[in-house]
């Protein structure tokens, strides 16, 4: 079985493998992954302190065009890429043929940002005097991952990185470490000068905790559980470094009596199930008007018997497998806790017996849920979700809102009215009318409020916020 090492100063390094497995079918090795030390992680955060002076000083256009091969190589190998990814995370092939093509775009997007750095020339307010406002890059960035968006998030935060001149230590999350060294392989035969980018795969309590205690590291942008964020803040205060967080999510979506059914039965399966529910996006709070209730909760059983659970890599499954046992552990606990807080289990949540072994689970969808039940306040990650009655939209909204996170906010409605004050009312980052509250776009700012997130807004120009540090010169003419 071919090993996958870590890339520390330009070298390929490390033994002790880790073995990637399928979900769909845990008999399927996908390959040897290295597992970094501490040392390592300490290794890799000299070598990308001392290829900073020399990055941070690099041409625009080498820039771009080693951003510009990686996105090229990336898109020319989609359907290949694509396979990895569902192989090892387990969402469906078009969803990781999907979000690889994504990636190839966030790359392609930041080749051109490259080209495009830009300050600004300001006259003083006292005579004779110029100002400059330059963004230099920060310095040594880590990027810590999470499982569930394998080469899109990655990229989201390697492409921005190098683009405004960082270099970088990443750790991959452990369950999916193959895309990561994919992008990383591409990246290296771009033409990236050893030491900008060095990949530590391993565990977060071993090679994140090393970077988080490291004064050597600028910034460190993660995204991941609640928990973990909170010791990536506390840790980054001590060494007063640069910090962003992307975390949870219970986003809601809710379902005016004016909807039109079918888009809205559309985007609530979207938003609970597709990606096997397992996305901070995600919604799990599906919010009704009664007089909608009960022909949306019906069409909606209707529609989940329609959807094909199997094998992620076979033609015509809609969902995956839940990642891993210990997810499908907090799944089903959640389902177990939502009957005896006395919701009502509507549809699904049974474990399902395919051809191969593998985390199977039939989505479920709770009826009768309140919005004070911990199935309505606590992030599951998987496919269930919950429907929560209320009388009007005034209350939907209010029930939207009460929720400790705020990443993204749904609405289905045929009201002008209602949209327009939702959409200026949810406390979310992010707000979809008639949308899913997941799948967004590479170009516009990504990230949330109140629990959900912390620091700047990723991707799109927004991203530079993070990823830069401005400076303001003061010249006499
Ligand atoms: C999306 O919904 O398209 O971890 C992206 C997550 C998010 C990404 C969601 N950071 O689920």
């Amino acid at each position: 079985m071919t090993l996958h090492q870590n890339l520390i100063a330009g070298e390929w390094v490390g033994g002790d493998g880790v073995a990637n497995i399928n979900p769909s079918d845990t008999n399927d090795v996908i390959g040897e992954y290295a597992r970094a030390s501490a040392e390592d992680a300490k290794a890799a955060i000299a070598a990308a302190k001392a290829a900073f002076p020399g990055w941070s000083r690099s041409g625009i256009l080498e820039r771009h065009a080693i951003l510009r091969k990686t996105a090229d190589e990336i898109l020319a190998r989609k359907d290949e890429l694509g396979r990895l990814l569902s192989r090892e995370e387990g969402k469906t092939l078009a969803e990781g043929i999907g979000e690889t093509v994504r990636a190839g775009q966030i790359f392609d997007f930041f080749a051109g940002e490259a080209l495009r750095l830009a300050g600004e020339v300001i006259p003083s307010v006292r005579p004779n005097i110029g100002v400059e406002i330059t963004r230099e890059p920060v310095g040594v960035v880590g990027i810590i991952t999470p499982w569930n968006f394998p080469i899109a998030i990655p990229a989201w935060k390697i492409a921005p990185a190098l683009c405004y001149g960082n270099t970088i230590v990443f750790k991959p999350a452990e369950l999916v470490p193959g895309c990561s060294w994919a992008i990383v392989d591409i990246l290296v035969r771009a033409g990236l000068p050893k030491g900008v980018l060095n990949l530590v795969m391993g565990k977060g309590s071993v090679v994140g905790q090393a970077m988080l205690d490291s004064p050597d590291i600028q910034a460190i942008t993660f995204t991941g559980s609640t928990g973990t964020g909170k010791r990536v803040a506390l840790a980054s205060v001590e060494h007063n470094r640069k910090y962003q967080l992307e975390m949870g999510g219970k986003n809601p979506f809710v379902v005016l009596d004016d909807a039109d059914l079918g888009v809205a039965v559309e985007a609530a399966v979207n938003s609970a199930f597709f990606s096997t529910g397992q996305r901070c996006t995600a919604s799990s709070r599906v919010i009704v008007t009664e007089g909608i209730h009960d022909r949306f909760v019906q069409a909606m059983g209707e529609r989940m018997k329609g959807l094909v659970i199997d094998d992620a890599l076979k033609a015509g499954t809609h969902i995956g497998p839940v990642v891993d046992q210990s997810q499908l552990k907090q799944d089903t606990d959640y389902i177990a806790i939502g009957k005896q807080e006395g919701a009502k289990l509507a549809f699904g949540g049974e474990l399902l017996k395919r051809d191969t072994p593998g985390f199977y689970l039939q989505p479920a969808l709770f009826t009768e849920a309140t919005n004070q039940m911990r199935i309505s306040q606590e992030e599951i990650f998987g496919p269930v979700a919950s429907v929560i009655r209320v009388k009007d939209y005034d209350e939907a909204l209010s029930v939207a809102n009460d929720t400790p996170f705020g990443l993204s906010s749904g609405i289905a409605t045929t009201s002008l009215k209602h949209a327009t004050h939702f959409k200026r009312n949810a406390e979310a980052g992010m707000v979809m009318v008639n949308l899913p509250t997941a799948g967004v776009d590479f170009h516009v700012p990504f990230g949330g409020r109140k629990g959900s997130s912390h620091g700047s807004r990723e991707q799109g120009r927004y991203a530079a916020e993070f990823y830069t540090t401005v400076k303001t010169a003061y010249t006499l003419a």
